[in-house]
């Protein structure tokens, strides 16, 4: 086998793919194929259709093909597009930070927390900032959880308060002080004009000016929060889509006890 060729460990990879070249497949390996959708502020009829094609191979999509396309109203035009994608990434280079805790089912967590704290993690969240979506912070917290995991109030272990959504970070911070809270989540889903940054980039500050960033396990989450842009805005980890209470709820154990943080923060 030469080097590169199916270097990764897992089972799954295609054995005659050269991960160091990696493009779309769509029929054929290597065909580079894709889709894709976009409208342009133009009428529809031949130009459009030539606009839209053009673009595409600007985008660097040979063969362009545009399979549909409709005027949604007066000057605009959906268009429904394939093309073979030209270039490639070297899979071998790829490195995602992750999580690093092994996650445990919720009865589990509760006997390493027992066995290796002796007492309740203390964790209060909130969707901060301007931010109305609840449905994320829910679904970590809430007792009925999400897509099957209960939520940290059904844990035996864990003393929770979900503060719910539009939670100023000063009523955060002042709450997390009033429960001394071993861990703080944060939920965060707006991410329009990076306000998710500067939101979370203030609850960092405020917390180190209060002295507690040391004291408490910062977690975030959010469909477009990711371990590595959690922890470069100075949070001990990040989130995104498809994590559960599980997840949280066994990081937590794990790291409480790796820090040895066996006292509350009374
Ligand atoms: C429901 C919804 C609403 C509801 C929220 C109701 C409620 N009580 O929460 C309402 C109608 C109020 C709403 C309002 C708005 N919304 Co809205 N909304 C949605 C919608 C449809 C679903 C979001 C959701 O509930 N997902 C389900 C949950 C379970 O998923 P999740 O949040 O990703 O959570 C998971 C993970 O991310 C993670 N997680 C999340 N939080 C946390 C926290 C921690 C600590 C951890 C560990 C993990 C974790 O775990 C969860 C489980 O796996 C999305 C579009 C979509 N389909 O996703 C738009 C969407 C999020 N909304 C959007 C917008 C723009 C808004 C508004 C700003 C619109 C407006 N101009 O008024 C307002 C918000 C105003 C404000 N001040 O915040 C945009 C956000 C774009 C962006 N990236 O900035 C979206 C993506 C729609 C879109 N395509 O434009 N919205």
């Amino acid at each position: 086998m030469s080097e590169g060729l199916y270097s990764m460990e897992s089972k799954d990879f295609d054995k005659t793919l050269d991960l160091k070249k990696i493009k779309p497949y769509g029929d054929t390996m290597n065909d580079g194929k894709v889709q894709l959708s976009f409208t342009l502020p133009v009428p529809a009829g031949d130009e459009a259709v030539e606009a839209a094609k053009q673009l595409l191979k600007k985008m660097g999509l040979e063969n362009p093909l545009v399979v549909y396309s409709k005027e949604l109203t007066p000057g605009f035009t959906f268009v429904n597009c394939y093309g073979s994608c030209s270039h490639t990434v070297d899979y071998t280079t790829i490195h995602v930070p992750k999580v690093e805790s092994e996650t445990m089912s919720m009865d589990e967590t509760d006997k390493f927390i027992k066995e290796n704290l002796g007492r309740k993690i203390i964790a209060v969240g909130a969707s901060t900032g301007t931010d109305a979506h609840t449905v994320g912070i829910d679904a970590i917290m809430n007792m009925k959880g999400y897509a099957g995991h209960y939520g940290l109030e059904r844990y035996e272990m864990f003393e929770t308060l979900n503060m719910g959504s539009q939670v100023p970070n000063e009523e955060f911070i002042a709450k997390a002080i009033e429960m001394h809270a071993d861990a703080l989540l944060v939920s965060q889903t707006v991410t329009q004009k990076d306000v998710h940054i500067k939101n979370m980039t203030e609850l960092v500050e405020m917390l180190e000016a209060e002295g507690l960033r040391d004291k408490v396990i910062l977690v975030a989450g959010g469909p477009r929060i990711s371990h590595e842009l959690a922890k470069e805005l100075g949070y001990d980890a990040g989130f995104g889509s498809n994590s559960y209470a599980d997840d949280v709820a066994s990081f937590l154990a794990q790291e409480m006890v790796k820090r040895k943080m066996l006292t509350t923060n009374k």
